[in-house]
């Protein structure tokens, strides 16, 4: 596989030091000249930009949270005047109210580079024809994949969400070779795709899945399912949109563009840095963003670095994949849930008999909490009887109970009744509105 830009992602630790410090205190002292919320923080810690000198002064760094781009929407953490602001992208809004990104030119040309990483990573070139069927508009997954895609110089198909017939046809009749959507749209994909019959017909290679969180297994599913190599990106509004980070064909984490983002992990209660190889919240400080610079932002992903040697040549440090966020934990009869959890259970489970596409409902009855999980079995277990599946029903609710702890209820429902998504699946429902 290719390396778009060696001479940087290939860089040594001492050299991604050296560039992240410079880049640093710059940005810190853009910051402050420009954005009047950040100034008045550092302030009122009695903090100056000459304060920040190595990146270990990270730490004494104030945070930025989703509560912030709400609360200074539109424009107030834009640290560049709105007319050298080219684009705005919005959060997808799957939590609370939606918040915007600026970019200025520049911006949009890293964003491009970190794209374009991601793609060759995938092994994708200037011979490759790429279909870009995550949304285009407000959401970053469309165009920011796209300008990955025009970057490295390949064959563009803006496909956008939806019209899955159409999607089909265009990979079968235009020769599409990498496909970019999210995981669950590419498992529905996988699905049409044998149901039509045209599993031989595709030039598929390889497809970059991310935006949402998936499991190992689910990537097993779509590579069989599609004869491809899944690769996850992952990525947030508030920090660019994907090719944050970007999976090489190691596929065990995805390599940070550390020469744009400074990552840390964070004790999401204490708000402490934790050592090299903790478990945590994710943070990221911006070096390069001048629309809307931030630092030390708060994801709420809870993930773990990995600072070994990579086989691929990259040096940049892995995430592993998120293993939720602080905010979409469940919390059922007191014990902590993710819906990962569950769908690692079902994942195992699953023979022949169920599909990856299910649902958690979480509701609140007399004054306890429920937790009923439906799942789609096969077309080949719809002609089976009863007893088998009752007993399927039952290791699930043994493996989920050993799993999270917690009883279950769990509902074999015809193929094709959980509705399906073209952009984020919507796994949880939460009856209980809690929030
Ligand atoms: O989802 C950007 C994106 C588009 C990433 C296309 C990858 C591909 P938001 O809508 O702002 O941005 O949602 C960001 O989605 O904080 C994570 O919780 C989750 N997320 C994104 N990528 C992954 C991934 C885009 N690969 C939020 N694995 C993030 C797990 C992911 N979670």
């Amino acid at each position: 596989m290719g390396i778009f830009q060696p001479e940087i992602e290939c860089m040594s630790r001492d050299e991604i030091t050296a560039i992240q410090t410079e880049r640093l205190i710059a940005q810190v002292k853009r910051c402050y000249e420009n954005v009047a919320v950040f100034r008045e923080r550092m302030d009122k810690k009695g903090l100056k930009p000459e304060d920040i000198k190595t990146l270990d002064d990270l730490k004494l760094l104030p945070f930025t949270t989703k509560q912030d781009l709400r609360d200074y929407y539109p424009y107030q953490l834009f640290a560049a005047p709105l007319k050298d602001i080219v684009r705005i992208q919005a959060s997808s809004g799957t939590t609370g109210r939606q918040i915007v990104a600026g970019y200025t030119r520049k911006d949009l040309d890293m964003w491009a580079d970190a794209m374009a990483r991601q793609l060759m990573a995938a092994g994708a070139d200037d011979t490759s024809i790429v279909q870009v069927s995550y949304g285009y508009g407000l959401f970053t997954g469309g165009l920011g994949a796209h300008g990955g895609a025009e970057r490295i110089g390949a064959t563009v198909i803006p496909t956008s969400s939806g019209n899955t017939e159409r999607q089909i046809r265009f990979m079968v009749e235009l020769g599409t070779t990498h496909l970019c959507c999210t995981p669950s749209y590419a498992m529905y994909l996988g699905e049409s795709v044998n149901e039509m019959g045209f599993r031989d017909k595709l030039k598929l290679k390889a497809g970059i899945f991310g935006a949402e969180p998936w499991t190992e297994d689910m990537r097993k599913a779509i590579e069989s399912s599609l004869g491809i190599r899944a690769h996850d990106v992952y990525g947030l509004t508030e920090i660019m949109g994907p090719g944050v980070s970007y999976e090489c064909e190691m596929q065990s984490g995805m390599h940070i563009c550390e020469d744009m983002f400074i990552p840390e992990i964070i004790d999401p209660d204490t708000e402490e840095p934790l050592p090299a190889g903790s478990f945590g919240e994710l943070v990221f400080t911006t070096i390069t963003k001048e629309g809307m610079p931030l630092i030390r932002y708060r994801t709420r992903d809870l993930c773990m670095l990995n600072y070994d040697k990579c086989d691929c040549g990259r040096t940049f440090v892995r995430m592993m994949k998120p293993a939720g966020r602080t905010d979409d934990m469940l919390i059922i009869r007191g014990v902590n849930v993710f819906p990962s959890q569950i769908e690692e259970v079902l994942l195992k489970v699953s023979g022949k008999e169920i599909t990856p596409n299910y649902q958690i409902v979480v509701d609140r009855v007399n004054n306890t909490d429920t937790l009923d999980i439906n799942v789609e079995m096969s077309e080949h277990m719809l002609a089976d009887d009863i007893k088998s599946l009752t007993a399927i029903e039952a290791k699930i609710v043994t493996q989920l109970r050993s799993t999270l702890g917690i009883g279950a209820k769990v509902h074999l429902v015809n193929p094709k009744t959980i509705t399906r998504s073209e952009g984020k699946a919507k796994r949880v429902i939460d009856n209980r509105k809690l929030h």
